[in-house]
């Protein structure tokens, strides 16, 4: 905590935590940032103070369409998994949605064509797959413009995020813009979520454990809480963690998503200059280079979305009959146990034993326990007492 802050933030800051409504939380936290000194050393405070504002309004937003103004933003998920096309205005979004998937997206040659989240079912290998068109991302979202919050709350309902980069463009610039803005935002790409444990209880105080994984200082763990009005509560550290690890994990609406990048209008001149310099910048994103609009390289596409989702196909059989379709769709290290609960509770009660042909099979008919670990693609046959 830096010391330079004057008495007039720490009353506002005060006012911030006694606030008895969202309303009253955002004119303290507005107040606090107006009145916090700018400079190198509180630009993480400052950025911290934008994201509770973002937060609190969208609290207050998804207030009033609960009581019933305002049209419901976000697309009900359909199909195994749901991906967020997200990219900067008039970036070929829509042109990617009506390309791989059903829908027939409005594409026009102008910015912001698309204005609500739209739509589109991709089917590849069996499985279903929604795509969703979110309205353009463009600079300071995360702090609440044009229809920010929205988009961002859009986007964190997703499972994944496929990022649109237009490379008749400049590629870096509109990435930094993308990753900033979700990273304000609350939206983590490609990492895993810090693996802490809060356990909240009503008396003795903070006790924290396996604090050698915690690479900080306690006390500011101790503030972090206290700031959460947790004044009891068991912290347990499982990974390697720092400060700002854990002030994410505390910070509950933070949203940790597989992501990859779909670098199109291939087609246009310099595309591929473009297209080399996001690689160069940004070499640990999966890029899959494609021009919507001549149809190149859209196979290659559905199989990076699919093998980001970390889908696994299990196709299930009643002894006897053929293979059932479609399969269902599972988590990789999922259990014939698992299998057999999806299929119907009865199965995993009844469980005598099952039957696998595919990949995770020794051999075909292979007869295995309901610990077996399935594999993509594998087949599973029940059989019940
Ligand atoms: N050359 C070329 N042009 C494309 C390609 N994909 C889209 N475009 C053009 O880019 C413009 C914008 O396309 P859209 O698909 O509407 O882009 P969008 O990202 O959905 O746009 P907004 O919804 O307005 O943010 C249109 O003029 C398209 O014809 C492509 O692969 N190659
Ligand atoms: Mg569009």
């Amino acid at each position: 905590m830096p010391t330079n802050v004057t008495p007039e933030y720490l009353a506002a800051e005060e006012e911030s935590r006694q606030a008895k409504n969202p309303k009253d939380r955002l004119r303290a936290l507005e107040k606090m940032l107006t009145l916090i000194p700018k400079h190198k050393g509180t630009e993480k405070m400052q950025m911290q103070i934008k994201r509770r504002i973002s937060r609190t309004k969208e609290e207050m937003e998804a207030k009033s369409r609960k009581a019933g103004h305002g049209p419901v933003f976000n697309v009900k998920k359909e199909g195994a998994a749901q991906v967020a096309l997200v990219g900067i205005p008039n970036s070929g979004k829509s042109s990617v949605l009506t390309q791989l998937t059903n829908a027939d997206a409005q594409v026009g040659d102008y910015p912001f064509t698309t204005t609500i989240p739209t739509p589109g079912m991709l089917e590849y290998k069996d499985v279903q797959i929604q795509l969703v068109e979110i309205p353009a991302l463009i600079q300071d979202v995360s702090v609440g413009k044009g229809f920010g919050l929205q988009i961002l709350s859009a986007i964190r309902a997703a499972d994944a995020v496929a990022i649109v980069i237009d490379l008749s463009r400049d590629s870096v610039e509109q990435m930094k813009i993308i990753l900033d803005e979700l990273e304000k935002g609350g939206v983590r790409l490609n990492e895993n979520p810090p693996d802490i444990e809060i356990v909240k209880k009503a008396e003795g105080g903070i006790e924290i454990r396996g604090r050698q994984f915690f690479f900080g200082d306690e006390q500011v763990v101790k503030e972090l809480l206290l700031r959460e009005k947790v004044h009891n509560a068991i912290v347990v550290f499982r990974g390697d963690t720092t400060v700002d690890q854990f002030q994410e994990a505390l910070d509950e609406s933070t949203a940790f998503r597989p992501a990859l990048v779909l670098a199109t209008k291939g087609d246009v001149k310099n595309s591929k200059e473009q297209y080399a310099r996001l690689r160069e910048q940004f070499s640990s994103y999966e890029i899959v280079p494609i021009s919507a609009e001549k149809g190149i390289n859209l196979e290659p596409v559905k199989e990076a979305i699919f093998r980001k989702l970390q889908i696994i196909r299990v196709y299930t059989k009643t002894p006897g009959e053929e293979v059932a379709y479609p399969p269902i769709t599972m988590k990789p290290q999922s259990t014939v146990h698992e299998a057999a609960g999806r299929i119907h509770k009865q199965f995993q009660r009844k469980f005598k034993y099952a039957r696998i042909w595919g990949p995770s099979a020794k051999y075909e008919g292979q007869k295995v326990g309901s610990d077996h670990v399935l594999q993509d693609g594998d087949i599973v046959e029940v059989h019940i007492r």
